[in-house]
């Protein structure tokens, strides 16, 4: 089984500012946890990050036939992005939003997301963990226990 993580845009910055919000670990020693995670499970993960929205929509549809699952932490364009879920309608794969943070203890525009209606769930507000329960939530979509 296939997982692929998506990340939008500004995530290639954590670690390095607003540790009180993202946590102090970069998408690195993020994606390296869950690479060890993936293989006590017994399944492969590709991670990805890009700062623009066509590149995620790209990746949305190329998913198709080759990965069982997504994983997408949009960032912003969580909040912003019909683009987005038009992609996650389209592609048919099961998606899994998540979050570092608690988007609904924030402020009142991260409360909205255009993408939950198309995702499977959401994830929010468990920092760097929240990754970890995106793929036990990804390996149970595809097989539930
Ligand atoms: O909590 C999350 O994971 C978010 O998706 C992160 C987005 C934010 O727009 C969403 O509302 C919630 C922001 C990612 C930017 O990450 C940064 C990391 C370090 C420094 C600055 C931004």
């Amino acid at each position: 089984m296939k997982i692929l993580f998506l990340n939008g845009p500004n995530l290639n910055l954590l670690g390095t500012r607003q540790p009180e919000i993202y946590g102090r670990d970069t998408l690195a020693t993020i994606e390296a946890a869950v690479q060890v995670r993936a293989k006590a499970l017994g399944v492969t993960v590709e991670f990805r990050q890009t700062n623009h929205e066509g590149q995620l929509v790209e990746w949305i549809h190329e998913a198709r036939g080759a990965f069982q699952v997504i994983a997408l932490n949009a960032a912003a364009y969580t909040h912003t992005s019909i683009a987005l879920r038009d992609a996650i309608s389209a592609v048919g794969l099961p998606v899994i939003e998540l979050h570092l943070s608690n988007i609904h203890a924030r402020e009142p525009f991260r409360h909205v997301s255009m993408i939950a209606p198309v995702c499977r769930g959401q994830i929010s507000g468990f920092g760097a963990f929240s990754y970890i329960l995106a793929l036990e939530a990804a390996v149970n979509v595809h097989q539930p226990a």
